[in-house]
């Protein structure tokens, strides 16, 4: 235990399941001392959740439906988050989303519809999302995406995901100038691939993962409580002096020609 987050209200958003990155983070969160509140898009994720907690003997301090399509959605969940538990110190953004058909084959085959998507769920949704917290986090704080290599360089199957990270990584930039004079931080973990839900059944994954073990200095593949641990740092006054930057935590892979 260390007292990094400690009385930090800090939410969450993407808990699917115990192999969720978002699950590694809440771990860390956890065992920082932070309180903390999470949002959820499917029932089936937010009955999925509470088991956890329950199993982990986290007592959450609010879990709240949100939706990142629709910006009604994300505007009552943040507000519910003020009524309840007031000021906030920092979110979790830890969602994603494309067509499973157009994450494969040729980028140039994307639908404008499969692009928007994974642009909206995917990228959009940190703005929005941004917009909303900003107000809540009126003592400062951090905010910290996900994001994956394919964002800087051809990623095979990656595809319209790739472009979707690309944007969201700009959009950290620009957020992080926006938010800066409150003294919010905005930075992005790039993690190297973690078998998750979203990653099952989606063509290369598994190649993605040897070529860890072969060529990355650590030789070795990542996991959640690393992701989740470094998460902590960008949201903690460890890293006061780091805004708009991305981290990549995956095994230094990204180094390697
Ligand atoms: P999970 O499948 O565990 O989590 C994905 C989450 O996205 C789910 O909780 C899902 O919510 C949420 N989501 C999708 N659409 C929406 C929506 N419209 N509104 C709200 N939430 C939504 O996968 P990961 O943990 O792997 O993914 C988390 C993040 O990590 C993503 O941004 C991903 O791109 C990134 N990442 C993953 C890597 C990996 O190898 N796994 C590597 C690098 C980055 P619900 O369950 O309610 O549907
Ligand atoms: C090069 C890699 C191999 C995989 C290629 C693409 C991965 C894209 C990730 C994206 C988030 C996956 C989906 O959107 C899956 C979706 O179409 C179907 N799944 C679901 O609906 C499940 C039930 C829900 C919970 O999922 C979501 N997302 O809501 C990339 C690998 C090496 C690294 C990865 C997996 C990166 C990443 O961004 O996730």
């Amino acid at each position: 235990m260390n007292n990094l987050m400690q009385n930090k209200n800090i939410v969450v958003m993407g808990v699917a399941n115990n192999r969720s990155i978002a699950w590694g983070i809440t771990k860390s969160l956890q065992n920082a001392g932070a309180n903390l509140i999470f949002t959820n898009r499917q029932e089936r994720s937010r009955q999925k959740l509470e088991k956890l907690l329950a199993e982990n003997e986290i007592e959450p301090k609010l879990i709240v439906s949100c939706d990142v399509a629709d910006d009604e959605s994300i505007v009552q969940a943040f507000r519910e988050i003020g009524e309840k538990v007031g000021t906030i110190h920092g979110v979790v953004h830890s969602v994603a989303f494309a067509n499973r058909d157009e994450l494969k084959g040729e980028y140039a085959n994307t639908s404008r519809e499969g692009y928007l998507l994974a642009q909206n769920i995917s990228s959009y949704s940190l703005v929005a999302v941004t917009r909303e917290a900003k107000k809540l986090m009126t003592e400062g704080g951090g905010i910290v995406t996900q994001t994956y290599l394919g964002a800087e360089r051809v990623v095979p199957n990656y595809n319209v995901m790739g472009v979707a990270k690309a944007a969201l990584e700009a959009s950290v930039r620009y957020l992080a100038e926006d938010v800066g004079k409150y003294g919010i931080r905005v930075n992005a973990v790039s993690a190297g691939p973690v078998r998750t839900l979203s990653a099952k059944g989606v063509s290369g994954f598994n190649d993605k993962m040897t070529v860890i073990e072969e060529k990355a200095p650590l030789r070795r593949q990542i996991d959640q409580d690393q992701v989740g641990d470094a998460t902590v740092f960008l949201l903690s006054d460890m890293s006061r002096g780091i805004t708009g930057d991305v981290l990549h935590v995956d095994s230094g892979f990204h180094i390697i020609a």
